[in-house]
């Protein structure tokens, strides 16, 4: 595999290779990095970009000296190393004043305070040159149905997200807003659990057109959904604005593993559609914002396995992306694909003109005896992205 460039636009969160390995049944295995160690080893190996929570890179409640001297230190080491800072998020779950949540807790003076924390935040995410500001809203839900008042909780997120919208707006900050949907972990359930549902609520925004999604691989797969149709779905709406890649194993707690490193097979056709496009649309939507991987250096891994598997996230990328542009140029593949009809979906199903009572008068002589004998053809063009995918 080629070693990556810039123009793959691979970015990492800090807190993805500069997690300490801390989980709910064990203390830190590593040692934390300073902004300059993150950002030369990650030039070193080839990403383009990097991302952060405030929270990461200023300590909750520093005061202003402290906050600006570590905003600036961050900057000046992605500056000297060459690198982006693409995106910045916001934490609103670590600190347990967000126990409860940030937007939707139910005390409002922790709600307003949580707004307070994010608009501070978006005026940095500006300051850094950032282009998206991804919103996970890790507290926003419950454990137990009867503490919440879920039509108050909608609108409090709702009344929350236009409020951060106008702001950007009004600041006439290049930024938009990208909300990373999960079903749980950490609360019980949280709201916003898939990215069906964010689309449904982002459509009841006043400030809905600079909202969008930030999907992530293992998110919709801990839903048991499928993340190359989301993405897709996301697409289709106009909503893809960045995407978190990472790598799940089946229904468990959030594993972030390295990308590919769950699915497989399902990474091959998210990586095929992210680099390809829809078959049937060559000039259709296509995702042309970084390639943000969210994942954690298991906490098994010294220093050296947190760059081996730094550096696998994006081989792995790149290796799928020359797979899948194989698998489209093959022949067999363009034959299969015919015959299975992906490209026949298409085609509209009225012709121009027709309404529904034009395709009520006439039956075409269809028999669907017949037509249900129809070979899909599926599995076999299935066994040709099998083929390419283990070469
Ligand atoms: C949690 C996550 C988050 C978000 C981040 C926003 C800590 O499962 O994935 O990472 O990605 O808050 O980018
Ligand atoms: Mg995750
Ligand atoms: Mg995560
Ligand atoms: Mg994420």
């Amino acid at each position: 595999v080629r070693p990556p460039r810039p123009d793959d636009k691979f970015s990492f969160g800090l807190w993805t290779v500069g997690w300490i390995g801390v989980d709910p049944f064990g203390t830190a295995t590593r040692s934390p990095l300073t902004p300059r160690e993150y950002t030369e080893k990650l030039a070193e190996l080839g990403a383009w970009g990097i991302t952060f929570h405030d929270d990461d890179v200023v300590p909750f409640g520093a005061d202003d000296a402290t906050r600006e001297k570590a905003l600036r230190d961050v900057k000046d080491a992605a500056d000297g190393a060459g690198l982006v800072i693409e995106m910045v998020t916001t934490n609103t779950f670590t600190h347990p004043v967000f126990k409860d949540g940030g937007l939707t807790a139910n005390d409002r003076s922790v709600r307003r305070f949580g707004l307070r924390k994010i608009l501070r935040n978006v005026d940095v995410a500006a300051e850094m040159g950032a282009t998206t500001f991804v919103m996970w809203g890790g507290r926003e839900g419950s454990e137990y149905d009867g503490s919440k008042d879920v039509y108050a909780a909608h609108e409090r997120y709702k009344e929350g997200l236009d409020t951060i919208a106008g702001y950007i707006k009004e600041k006439g900050y290049d930024l938009r807003i990208g909300l990373e949907p999960k079903p749980n972990e950490p609360r019980g359930d949280i709201f916003l659990p898939t990215v069906g549902h964010a689309l449904a609520l982002i459509s009841e925004l006043e400030h809905g057109d600079i909202v969008g999604l930030n999907p992530e691989t293992g998110h919709e797969q801990m839903a048991n959904l499928n993340y190359t149709h989301t993405l897709g779905q996301a697409l289709w709406h106009g909503k893809l604005f960045h995407i978190d890649l990472n790598g799940q194993r089946g229904l468990k707690y959030d594993q972030d593993l390295v990308f590919g490193h769950g699915d497989l097979m399902s990474a091959f056709f998210t990586v095929d559609l992210l680099e390809n496009g829809f078959p049937g649309y060559p000039d259709g939507p296509r995702y042309e914002g970084p390639r943000h991987f969210d994942y954690k250096p298991s906490r098994t891994e010294g220093m050296e396995g947190v760059w081996a598997s730094a550096a696998a996230n994006m081989a792995t990328y790149i290796a799928l992306a020359e797979k899948a542009k194989a698998f489209r140029a093959d022949p067999r593949v363009q034959e299969a694909m015919t015959a299975a009809g992906v490209l026949e979906l298409a085609q509209p199903t009225l012709a121009e003109g027709e309404t529904a009572a034009s395709i009520l008068a006439d039956d075409e002589g269809f028999d669907p005896d017949v037509a249900a004998q129809r070979n899909g053809g599926f599995v076999a063009l299935q066994q040709l992205a099998v083929e390419h995918l283990i070469g």
